[in-house]
């Protein structure tokens, strides 16, 4: 018996980044337990603004207040890009706003005589998509939205939703022959693939992907399995092990 097993590999990059990660992007949602907001001026962490959900906004986000995200296990970058939907509301007067994203800082200063619209209930506002980027490599992130605000919540603040976090990975996807990514280890990148018969995985138990691939496994006559996230043991796929000859 001749078993013939497949495996395709198909990078999804857009302007070389793939992305990572997205949040608040629903209409409405309730706040995750990995932001937070310091210095609030409510109980509420989200304002429902013209029928969509924001984080902090009018009557939560003021003087003194800040909005802060964290987030872990990034996978393996070299670059980050970060797009967030800010809502400055109410009466800014030349102030500014900071957008730090792992020590990469944004500022805009915003003055409600610059041009805004009536978006909420309450009043008027701008919307701007920010975008924040530069090198970064930690596995950790912090994004921390601060003003210079000098008046409460209910007069000027600000808000956020649709956080769009951008990486630059390897594009390589590593198989390895055991579990928790141990064992004998071949690397697959895009733009120049081994594809020569000794650096064929002879045994696939767990694959790295680093964000932006998709890994096809078929195996003739029993189907496939596609995979789009790290597996740390592949137990649904009987790979055959293989002997390689050269
Ligand atoms: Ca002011």
């Amino acid at each position: 018996m001749v078993e013939i097993t497949t495996i395709s590999v198909v990078f999804f990059m857009i302007d070389s980044f793939c992305l990572w990660k997205t949040q608040f992007e629903q209409s409405t949602f309730t706040m995750p337990s990995n932001w937070q907001i310091t210095g609030a001026y409510s109980a509420n962490r989200v304002y429902v603004c013209a029928g969509k959900s924001i984080v902090g906004g009018y009557g939560i986000v003021g003087a003194g207040s800040t909005i802060q995200g964290s987030f872990s296990n990034l996978p393996t970058h070299t670059t980050i890009k970060v797009q967030i939907n800010v809502y400055y509301l109410q009466s800014w007067d030349e102030e500014t706003a900071s957008i730090n994203v792992g020590g990469l800082v944004f500022y805009r200063m915003w003055d409600q005589n610059w041009g805004v619209n009536p978006i909420c209930v309450t009043g008027i506002g701008k919307v701007f998509l920010e975008t924040i980027q530069g090198s970064h490599s930690a596995d950790t992130l912090q994004i921390i939205i601060a003003t210079n605000l000098n008046e409460n919540s209910y007069n000027e603040s600000i808000g956020i939703r649709e956080v769009y976090i951008y990486l630059k990975t390897p594009k390589c996807v590593q198989f390895y022959s055991e579990c928790n990514y141990t064992g004998t280890m071949k690397e697959w990148c895009q733009g120049s693939p081994n594809l020569q018969r000794k650096n064929r995985p002879q045994q696939i138990k767990s694959i790295k992907l680093n964000c932006c691939g998709i890994v096809t496994l078929t195996k003739k006559g029993q189907g496939s399995i596609t995979i789009t996230e790290n597996v740390p043991c592949l137990t649904e796929f009987d790979f055959p092990l293989v002997n390689n000859v050269n």
